[in-house]
Parts: C-alpha cells; sequence; structure tokens
C-alpha cells in the first residue's frame, strides 16, 4: 500500500516566526503539503520509535491536510500518531500532550491568528519533544530539503475516520483519537485555584470570553461554564468554523470588535476575554477597560504567590525585544530573573527548560509559563480570574494599582501591512546602516540614548539571532522596528512605540506615544518609502 510518488520543489517553504504560514490556495497546490512533510520526516531520520502528536484548529484545509499526513506518517514508518479528535487540539494543549506523554514532537495544523477560509490562510507549526516548536537551525535544515524534495512516500488507503475515540493500526501504524480537552482541564485544575474561581461566580461575579469561532470554544465551554459555573452564554463563538465566521481570529483591540463593544457598553460583564484561532493568544478587559499584553505579563508575574502552582516562588521571567519593558520593573522588584529574547516563542523554551524563567510574555497578545512550551491563551484568562477572585478587585484596580507602584509604559504598535517585500527589507537595511548617526541626537525632547540591532545570544544552546532595530532615548522611551515573519504574502513593518511615565498614569496612550511616532516615521523615511502616511493597524 506505500507508494512512492515523483515530485518537484517549491521554493518558499521557509518557515516564519512560527512555523509555515501561506494562502490556503497556495498550500492546496499539488504535493504542497507532500513536499513539506517529507521534508521534515526527511531532516528526522529514522522514524521507526517516533510517536507525534497531530491536530490542528478546524481551519479551511485543515481536514484534508490531516490525511494526507496521517498517510504520510504511516508510509514513512512512524510509530505512533495520537490525533485529536476530528482533528482539533490547540496549541497550548498539543503542548502539554507531547510533554505529558513524553512524545517526540507534533504537528499543528493552524495559522493562528491569521483569517482562514478558502481566502484565508493555512499553516502547520512543527514541534519537538520540548513541546515548543524548533528552532532556527532545524527549520533552516528543513527548508533545505524542501529546495532539492524529488519524492515522498505515502499509504493508498481509505481516509480515516476521527471522529470516535480509539486506538487501532492504519496502514501497519499505530493511530490514537484522544479527547483534546480532558488533559488540558486537568492541568488547569493543577494550576489554579478553581475552587475560589467558582465562588465568584456563584456570587454572580460575570465573564464574557469570545473564543472567535476557532479552537478554543470546546475549551472555555467546559472550564468557565460547566466547571466554574460561569453563565450559560458566557462564552461567545464558541462552534470553531473553518471559515471562523468570516473573523479575523486575532483577539485584539480591532479585531475583537464584538467583545470590545460589549465591555465598553452599559451591558458590560465584569470581566472580558478572547482568544485567537489556535488558542495561544489572549485579551484581557475589564468594564469598559482594556489591559495591554505588556501590562498584563507584569501583573500576573507581580501577583504570582496569588496562585497555588507558583506560590512556592518563580525563576524568573522574560519578554520579546519588542514588548514594553513594564515586567522588567516587577523583575527588579521581586529579584528574579529576566531576559529578553527575539519574537517568536520558540526563544522562551531553553530559557524555560534550564529553569531561568517561569513566566514569559509577548506584546502579541501571548502570555504564558513553563507548564507547557507555548504560549496559552485560556492559561491567561485563568490567571486573571484567580487574580481577580483573591483579591475581590477589578480588572481596572489591579491594573491601575500597579501602575501606581511600577509607573506605566505607555504603549501602542503601529502595522504598515501589504508593503512590497523588497521595499520593507531595504527600508529596514538602510534603517540599520543609519542608527549608528542617531546616538546621542535629539527629537525635540527626546534624546536617543543608543540606537542598534537587537541581537540574542541564547545562553544555552549559543546560538545568535539578530531581529529587530531599537532606538533607546534617555528617558527610557523607545522605538522597535521589524518585519512581520507570520504574513503569507508581502511584508508588513512592525513598529513598537514605548513611552514610560513614573508618575503619569492615567494618560492616553496614543497622545503619550504621538511624539515617537512622528519620530520613528520620520527617522524610517516610512511615509516616502511606502506611500503610507498612516499605519493600517494600530493596536
Ligand atoms: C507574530 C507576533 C509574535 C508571535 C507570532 C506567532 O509574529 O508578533 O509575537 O510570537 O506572531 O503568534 P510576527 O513575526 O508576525 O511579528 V501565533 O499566535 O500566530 O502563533
Ligand atoms: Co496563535
Amino acid at each position: 500500500m506505500i507508494k512512492t510518488v515523483a515530485t518537484t520543489p517549491y521554493t518558499d517553504q521557509k518557515m516564519g516566526t512560527a512555523g509555515l504560514r501561506r494562502k490556503s490556495k497556495i498550500a492546496m497546490q499539488p504535493n504542497y503539503v507532500e513536499n513539506f512533510m517529507q521534508s521534515i520526516f526527511n531532516v528526522i531520520g529514522d522514524l521507526s520509535d517516533k510517536t507525534f502528536l497531530l491536530g490542528g484548529d478546524g481551519r479551511f484545509y485543515n481536514s484534508v491536510a490531516i490525511q494526507k499526513i496521517i498517510k504520510m506518517s504511516a508510509a514513512n514508518g512512524i510509530k505512533k500518531l495520537v490525533i485529536g479528535q476530528n482533528g482539533f487540539i490547540s496549541t497550548p494543549a498539543g503542548s502539554n500532550i507531547i510533554l505529558k506523554n513524553k512524545l517526540n514532537g507534533g504537528f499543528i495544523l493552524s495559522a493562528s491568528h491569521n483569517p482562514g477560509g478558502e481566502n484565508g490562510d493555512f499553516g502547520i507549526k512543527y514541534s519537538n519533544e520540548t513541546g515548543g516548536q524548533i528552532p532556527s537551525s532545524v527549520s533552516d535544515k528543513i527548508y533545505q530539503e524542501t529546495l532539492s524534495i524529488k519524492e515522498y512516500k505515502i499509504c493508498d488507503a481509505e481516509d480515516v475516520d476521527l471522529s470516535q475515540l480509539r486506538t487501532f493500526t492504519y496502514c501497519g501504524m499505530e493511530i490514537e483519537i484522544i479527547d483534546p480537552v480532558k488533559d488540558y482541564v486537568e492541568l488547569m485544575q493543577k494550576i489554579f485555584d478553581f475552587a475560589a474561581i467558582k465562588q465568584m461566580f456563584a456570587k454572580g461575579f460575570t465573564m464574557r470570553f469570545d473564543a472567535m469561532n476557532a479552537v478554543t470554544g470546546p475549551y472555555a465551554v467546559e472550564i468557565f461554564e460547566h466547571i466554574l459555573g460561569a453563565s450559560k452564554g458566557s462564552v461567545v463563538n464558541y462552534i470553531p468554523k473553518e471559515d471562523f465566521g468570516g473573523l479575523h481570529p486575532d483577539p485584539n483591540m480591532v479585531y475583537a470588535k464584538e467583545l470590545v463593544n460589549f465591555m465598553f457598553s452599559d451591558k458590560a460583564a465584569d470581566f472580558g476575554a478572547a482568544n485567537d484561532g489556535d488558542g495561544d493568544r489572549n485579551m484581557i478587559l475589564g468594564k469598559s477597560f482594556f489591559v495591554t499584553p505588556n501590562d498584563s505579563l507584569a501583573i500576573l508575574t507581580d501577583n504570582f504567590n496569588l496562585i497555588p502552582y507558583y506560590k512556592n516562588g518563580i525563576y524568573g521571567v522574560a519578554k520579546s525585544a519588542a514588548t514594553s519593558t513594564a515586567v522588567e520593573r516587577v523583575a527588579k522588584a521581586h529579584n528574579i530573573g529576566y531576559y529578553e529574547v527575539p519574537t517568536g516563542w520558540k526563544y522562551f523554551v531553553n530559557l524555560m527548560d534550564s529553569k531561568r524563567i517561569t513566566f514569559c510574555g509577548e506584546e502579541s497578545f501571548g502570555t504564558g509559563s513553563s507548564h507547557i512550551r507555548e504560549k496559552d491563551g485560556i492559561w491567561a484568562v485563568l490567571f486573571w480570574l484567580n487574580i481577580l477572585a483573591a483579591t475581590g478587585k477589578t480588572v481596572e484596580e489591579i491594573t491601575t494599582e500597579h501602575w501606581q507602584k511600577y509607573g506605566r509604559s505607555y504603549y501602542i504598535r503601529f502595522d504598515f501591512e501589504g508593503v512590497e517585500s523588497a521595499v520593507a527589507d531595504k527600508l529596514m537595511a538602510d534603517l540599520e546602516n543609519k542608527l549608528p548617526t542617531l546616538n546621542g541626537k535629539s527629537f525635540g525632547e527626546f534624546m536617543v540614548d543608543k540606537a542598534a540591532p537587537f541581537v540574542y545570544h541564547d545562553p544555552v544552546d549559543g546560538s545568535t539571532t539578530k531581529n529587530g532595530l531599537i532606538i533607546r532615548f534617555t528617558d527610557g522611551s523607545r522605538i522597535v522596528y521589524r518585519l512581520s515573519g507570520t504574513g503569507s504574502s508581502g511584508a508588513t513593518i512592525r513598529v513598537y512605540l514605548e513611552r514610560f511615565s513614573a508618575k503619569d498614569v492615567l494618560k492616553t496612550p496614543l497622545d503619550m506615544v504621538a511624539p515617537l511616532a512622528d519620530i520613528a516615521l520620520e527617522v524610517a523615511e516610512i511615509p516616502e518609502r511606502t506611500g503610507k502616511h498612516k499605519a493600517d493597524v494600530i493596536t
């Protein structure tokens, strides 16, 4: 039943910040998924003793791709696949399964926060035995392999029925179909004080969780409504849909509009939250109040001792370079380790494995801890609920008290989307060359302290990664520039603006960073080079 099929390479199968992401129509080309998967298998080598996890966020084309991957896994001699029922598993739940069952890795079919559907994006994230996504050294090898691939192996058999929980043999390979929710729920129950949260709901606390028609719906209904007792209907958009019901499943102020409008209306719940397509991102809202992911990371870290699982102490905390410095002040106050890494969760994995950090986060609505090796949307929501239950305070009170104690890093991200790749690359290259000339220069009240590329030396594997350009000012303000690595066409220039204020903590972020925005656009010549005078997305 095993066939060897001749193929020719695609030249665009390089993984980005988190796996391979392409327009669905690109991924649907003949042998596209097959070439990519065979390249991974070739790089791994002997597969006869390997067990992998397989699942996804349920987006368009997953149901086709998953059957291809099952048949190829069998043909390539993989020992066993553990598959989420109906092909579903969230990215954090998948990481937990890999770690808990000591699997050799896993494949999550998701383009994460990117829109889905035939005209949206498809993606594959590849994790290894750490439970986290592979380092660039491995993805580089896979990319090289995709450029010379000549054939792939596939088992010529019927599609597998993924709807029943069972273990069976298929084409000589063992398959176990698992409940994607159960183990994840058990993990959350080990970490948080479910009894306290349940009591808070019993007293009338209200929440709205927007699953954005993506993978977290079943997890959220089970945890928030069934177990914790949030009233029925607290979880909205909870049925995963192939095109996410047309939503852009990116939980932020722009794309989670329905939730934001509700939470800023007079009908608002006490607490609001949303997750992204594959369940690793989170947005936190109070009544007419938004918590930036930067502040959220700082607040969670500051309150670790309220959570049963962390109350004996935490090793340290890390953030991506583009994330605000709010958590740095918390790390100093608690005298714990503090690290700054390039954008992408894979850079946190070594720090967690070597017990340098417990918490980590990114400005892009990602927060997590060493309970797994991916960011974790529902974990962050439960952490907030646990803080609210333990303190009896509101989201707004927790956050403003935090600012009063530590000062506030006003923070805004500008995205300039759909820029021609050559234009974006040149802009970044020219800006990098210009950086040394900016040192000591003044722009109005802001004086440049240091302008340099961000270079990370991994303390565990010794690798060096360069990602982004940073202009730091003498007052602690920062401008960070980098190109997105998750888009499926063209380039997105991200400009991250941060301004610190020790005392003045109740101003409007956009007003506070406005002078930095002017400097950022001017220095990089964004309007002249891209024709854009305004960002396409402001978060
Ligand atoms: C973006 C975010 C980054 C995040 C990545 C994956 O990458 O900025 O912080 O880790 O998406 O998130 P980029 O290269 O486009 O800036 V997910 O939820 O899409 O896996
Ligand atoms: Co995601």
